[in-house]
Formats: C-alpha cells, sequence, structure tokens
C-alpha cells in the first residue's frame, strides 16, 4: 500500500514524513525539497513482539506501508500550478491520501496565502483534486469522440458508447461539485472508473499540523466529512530521534500517547478498511495486510497462492485469547483454538495457521 502526503507549500509534510520514517529507524534524506521522497515503512505491532518471544521466533516481520512525501501544492501562479501539477500522476499510483494542513504559528515559516486556515487549505485542494479528475475526464471524453467519428465495429461502437456516457455522467457530476460515486450506476461501471484512479475517489484522512504545545487535548475526530488526527510534526520529529527509553519519558511528559508513526499508520489502516492477521512459529513470526472482511481462503492467498488453492481449514485463535491462555498449548487446552472453513471471515488479531494441500 501506497500512502501520499500532500498538502499546499511548507505544511509539514516533510518533518513528518522524516518524523515516521525516523521513528522506524530509518534516515532520511531531504536536501531536495521539490522532489518526491519514498520510504517503506513498518507498521508497527506490539503483538509480534510478544509472539516472537513466545516462540523463540528467528524472525519478525512487520506489514509495510510506502510513504510518498510530496513538495508542497502552491496554487498561487501559474507556473507554480502547472508544476504542482506534475505530481497528480504519482498521487493517482497512491491508494490514499494524507492532506497535511498545518495550524502552526512560525514567524520563519511563511504561511501559505498569508493565512492559518485549515479549511481554506482543504477546499482549495480538494477543488484542484476534482479539476485534475474533469480534465482527465475531459481528454478521454474527446478521445472517444474521435475514435467514434471513424469507423469502428458495431460491438466495438458500442462499448465506446456506453463508456462515452459514463463520462458524460462523471463530467456532469464533478462540474456539479458532486462526488464522482454518485455518478457510477452498476458494478461495470465501477470498475471503468477505478481503472481511471480518479483523486477524488482516493481515500482521504487529514493530519493537523498543530505548533509546539498547541495540540488539542480532545481533538474532533473529523475535520469536515474527513477523519483527522492532529499532531505537531515538529516534537515528533525530535521525539523519534531520541532512544527508546527516552523518548517513552518526553512522551509521558508532553502528553502524547502513541507516536506519529503509530497513529498515522493506524488512522490509514482504518480509513482503507484494512486489517493484519498473524502467524507465528519458530521459523517467523509476521503480520499480514487484507481487507476487513476477507475469507479464510482468500487471507490465505496473501501468504501464498498454493495456500490458497490448496486450502483445507484454519486453524485459529485470537490474540487475546493467546494472551490470556498464556501459550499455545493452554490456549488449546482451553478450547480457544478454532477450526475455520474457507468462508470464515478472518479477523484483525487472528492468529492462523493453514492447513492446505497442493
Ligand atoms: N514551529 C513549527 N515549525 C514547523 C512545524 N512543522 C514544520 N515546521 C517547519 O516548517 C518548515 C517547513 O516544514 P517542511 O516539513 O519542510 O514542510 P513541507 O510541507 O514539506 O514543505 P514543502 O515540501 O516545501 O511544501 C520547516 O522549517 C519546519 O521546521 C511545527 O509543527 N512547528
Ligand atoms: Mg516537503
Amino acid at each position: 500500500m501506497r500512502v501520499a502526503l500532500v498538502g499546499p507549500p511548507l505544511s509539514g509534510k516533510s518533518t513528518l514524513f522524516a518524523a515516521v520514517a525516523e521513528a522506524g529507524g530509518t534516515q532520511v534524506h531531504l536536501d531536495r525539497p521539490d522532489q518526491p521522497h519514498l520510504v517503506v515503512v513498518k507498521v508497527p505491532d506490539g503483538r509480534l513482539f510478544w509472539l516472537e518471544e513466545k516462540y523463540k521466533a528467528k524472525k519478525r516481520t512487520h506489514a509495510e506501508i510506502e510513504l510518498l512525501d510530496l513538495p508542497g501544492f502552491d496554487l498561487t501562479s501559474p507556473q507554480s500550478r502547472d508544476r504542482a501539477r506534475t505530481h497528480w500522476p504519482a498521487v493517482r499510483q497512491s491508494d490514499m491520501i494524507v492532506l497535511v494542513l498545518r495550524q502552526f504559528e512560525s514567524s520563519a515559516v511563511p504561511a501559505y496565502r498569508d493565512r492559518r486556515d485549515i479549511q481554506a487549505d482543504l477546499d482549495e485542494l480538494w477543488a484542484e483534486m476534482m479539476f485534475a479528475d474533469l480534465e482527465q475526464i475531459t481528454t478521454r471524453i474527446d478521445k472517444l469522440e474521435g475514435n467514434l467519428k471513424k469507423p469502428v465495429p458495431g460491438k466495438e461502437r458500442e462499448e465506446l458508447t456506453r463508456e462515452l456516457q459514463l463520462q458524460q455522467r462523471l463530467s456532469q457530476t464533478l462540474e456539479a461539485e458532486k462526488p464522482l460515486t454518485e455518478a457510477i450506476k452498476s458494478p461495470a461501471e465501477e470498475k471503468l472508473v477505478r481503472a481511471f484512479a480518479f483523486l477524488t475517489l482516493k481515500p482521504l484522512v487529514v493530519v493537523v499540523n498543530c505548533g509546539e504545545g498547541e495540540v488539542p487535548a480532545q481533538p474532533p475526530p473529523k475535520v469536515g466529512p474527513y477523519e483527522a488526527i492532529f499532531l505537531s510534526a515538529k516534537i515528533e520529529e525530535e521525539l523519534a530521534r531520541l532512544e527508546a527509553s527516552e523518548r517513552a519519558e518526553f512522551m509521558a511528559e508532553l502528553g502524547i500517547a502513541a507516536p506519529a508513526q503509530d497513529r498515522l499508520v493506524r488512522l490509514c489502516y482504518h480509513s482503507m478498511r484494512l486489517v493484519s492477521f498473524l502467524t507465528a512459529g519458530e521459523k517467523e513470526v509476521r503480520a499480514w495486510t487484507i481487507p476487513a472482511g476477507t475469507n479464510a481462503q482468500l487471507a490465505a492467498g496473501a501468504i501464498h497462492t498454493d495456500l490458497q488453492r490448496g486450502f483445507i481449514r484454519a486453524e485459529i485463535v485470537a490474540y487475546e485469547d493467546l494472551v490470556a491462555a498464556g501459550d499455545e498449548k493452554s490456549a488449546k487446552a482451553a478450547g480457544k483454538y478454532r477450526l475455520e472453513g474457507k468462508d470464515y471471515i478472518v479477523k484483525d488479531g487472528d492468529v492462523v495457521l493453514f492447513r492446505f494441500s497442493v
């Protein structure tokens, strides 16, 4: 999964990016603010540490996400806007968007458009994303109309006409400032639309970058319709540089319950409706990411296609039950292990052993 950090100039995207990367032990070099940066981040999962110790595992493998830090979207001049727009393709190739909005005040860092207004910044970027989608749709409509002017066989003509009607509907929907989902009427249309990777259809969450000591104790869960977290990227970056023991102390002092890395990843998982199941053994303990609602057979496919193809049953214990029992043997004795068939919906924190034959 790839997550794109998007926002107005100097909102703190790269600072947040560095905080998350450094918390995971990766040093980043951000000497080219006009270039995108990419880092692979381990998904924090405390359960893996417990399993690692219990099973005396040789290896611990976390789930991973890719974080893409993009230059600020400066829409104040035609030139800067053209430059900003060259980054939309990279956002289209990402699975979701994290909008980093600036709340902090600083005389050293000029404020975008001389304002401190997260709603205005959000609205401006949203309008720009709608515009980019609309432009893509218009280009497609022109192409389809051009093709329909040529002699094409009946079946192909039918398909082109059907897509043209859909694209025209999408265009009208955006022009009416309505979400594209309203224009989609069937699974076939949804599939077609998905191929275009429209920006306004991507899951989107907000990070409000607050000043030091200005992170609200009881932040609202949303900004507009979007799930949001409030943090100070600068503090988080300083925390990420500390040794683990010092970090805990400072976090307690500052009233920070969880580091930015944990909160951001959790927010993204939630927004994308992803869950993790776990596998544990002497060789390796590992977390696997699947969409919520995935059945056991498809979940097996996340590990290997052979496991999916030759799926027989899944032996499952909930992580919490395993911890409560103390170990595998006691959990089995307490009847906490279940044998589930292919239609069982795998839950977050299920510790799974797949039985298969190929
Ligand atoms: N006071 C304060 N300064 C911050 C905070 N977050 C970032 N900054 C400063 O703001 C400046 C810009 O931060 P960046 O993280 O580079 O912002 P950006 O969004 O990546 O900027 P562009 O990529 O150029 O759009 C830097 O000097 C940071 O140190 C914060 O929470 N408080
Ligand atoms: Mg930056």
